[in-house]
């Protein structure tokens, strides 16, 4: 029997996609017996529930007049060394490289070197935040230090390998999903709140910042709604919502479009809809696209990033290139107008949840990595 692991996760508290991954692998970790102790300027917010085995440790922020700006970088170093120090961990898992790896590899010098650091990437970490000048080469020395670092796809790995020119085994660790929670479920009443019962629907989630392409998602819906009766529903918010809704006005179909804001429980909402589109400009992984799918929604994506890791083309949804929206619009009418089609993408859609991304099987890999890190295999 080996023996349980003490683990802070140090991650964003919000409705991103690394926030979410860090905290539904501290819940899943706690469930096998670890000790969990999540690091962060605000509670996680899937951490909903208490757990005897989970632990939250707020990092407290100066507001000495002398600082302009905020010293997180420093302030999460320290609490990681405090919680290191009194709670005997073992390894600290910083979700989101910037600045999540460098306070864990401050912590780890200040403790003298016991501490794995363990960094997983997730996205615009590497992909473009990582890259500006300001980053670069504190961002290339962190994820160097770390004593192990995971990709969530193998498009990111090859990423990170080439663009910051690191030499470095980095393990790929792909998102994952709660298939027992996240399976189509009974939601006739949800889908009369949204639509009439003989017309489709198609959904988006995200956090509305430019790299989602929400205009392109509403340019799309507008295309199929000409050829199939349908509504589309948006779920999330972010800076790219009000010029959205503008969007949705200019072209007068604001009848058919609902904008649901940040949702926290979307199995209802995903069971009632008949397609999700993703036409992301970048998408290291597509966690949304991944919950969808589990619960036997295609998907119309783009061809980026860790997409065509995810979906299979012709299988599980279409993938087209980036901006490419009659092309997009054309799978998805095609798509909801063949029921035979749709049925067979369903199964196949949370056959491959099941099979490839379940919560239980990348929960052991990631399991057997500490193990790795700390030598304990
Ligand atoms: O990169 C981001 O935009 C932020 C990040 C997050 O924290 O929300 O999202 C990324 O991480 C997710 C979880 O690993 C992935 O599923 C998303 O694809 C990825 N987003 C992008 O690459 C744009």
């Amino acid at each position: 029997m080996k023996r349980p692991l003490k683990i802070g996760i140090v991650c964003y508290p919000t409705y991103g996609g690394s926030g979410v991954v860090a905290t539904e692998l501290g819940k899943a970790l706690a469930g096998r017996g670890h000790q969990i102790h999540f690091i962060s300027y605000a509670l996680p917010m899937r951490l909903d529930s208490y757990e005897g085995n989970i632990f939250y440790h707020e990092v407290e922020m100066s507001s000495y007049p002398l600082f302009e700006f905020p010293l997180y970088t420093p302030a999460l170093a320290s609490k990681i060394v405090e919680v290191a120090q009194f709670e005997q961990l073992d390894i600290v898992h910083a979700h989101y490289a910037i600045p999540h790896a460098t306070s864990a590899y401050l912590a780890r010098q200040i403790l003298g070197g016991t501490l794995k650091v363990i960094t997983t990437l997730h996205g615009t970490d590497i992909t473009l935040v990582g890259l500006e000048p300001s980053f670069l080469s504190v961002m290339k020395f962190s994820i160097e230090q770390s004593d192990g670092v995971t990709a969530v796809s193998r498009f990111l790995k090859e990423k990170t390998l080439t663009n910051y020119g690191i030499d470095k085994d980095i393990r790929v660790i792909p998102n994952f999903v709660d298939t027992d929670k996240y399976r189509r479920v009974e939601c006739t009443q949800v889908r009369e709140r949204f639509a009439p019962p003989e017309e489709k629907i198609l959904i988006h989630v995200s956090n509305f910042r430019a790299v989602k392409r929400v205009a392109d998602v509403i340019r799309i819906f507008d295309e199929v709604q000409k050829k199939v009766p349908a509504h589309l529903i948006l779920a999330g918010d972010g800076p790219d919502r009000s010029v959205c809704e503008l969007l949705v006005r200019e072209l007068g179909i604001q009848d058919k479009v609902r904008f649901l804001g940040k949702q926290t429980e979307l199995v209802r909402i995903l069971s009632a809809a008949d397609l999700m589109l993703m036409p992301s400009q970048s998408e290291s992984f597509g966690l949304a696209a991944l919950e969808a799918m589990a619960c036997g929604v295609p998907v119309i994506s783009s061809s980026v990033g860790g997409l065509p890791e995810l979906q299979v083309h012709g299988q599980t949804g279409y993938i087209a290139e980036i901006g490419d929206i009659d092309r997009m619009a054309k799978y998805a009418v095609d798509l909801l107008t063949n029921d035979t089609r749709m049925a067979m993408f369903r199964q196949a859609c949370r056959a491959r949840a099941v099979d490839n991304f379940d919560v239980g099987k990348i929960v052991s890999m990631y399991e057997e990595y500490y193990r790795e890190s700390c030598s304990e295999t």
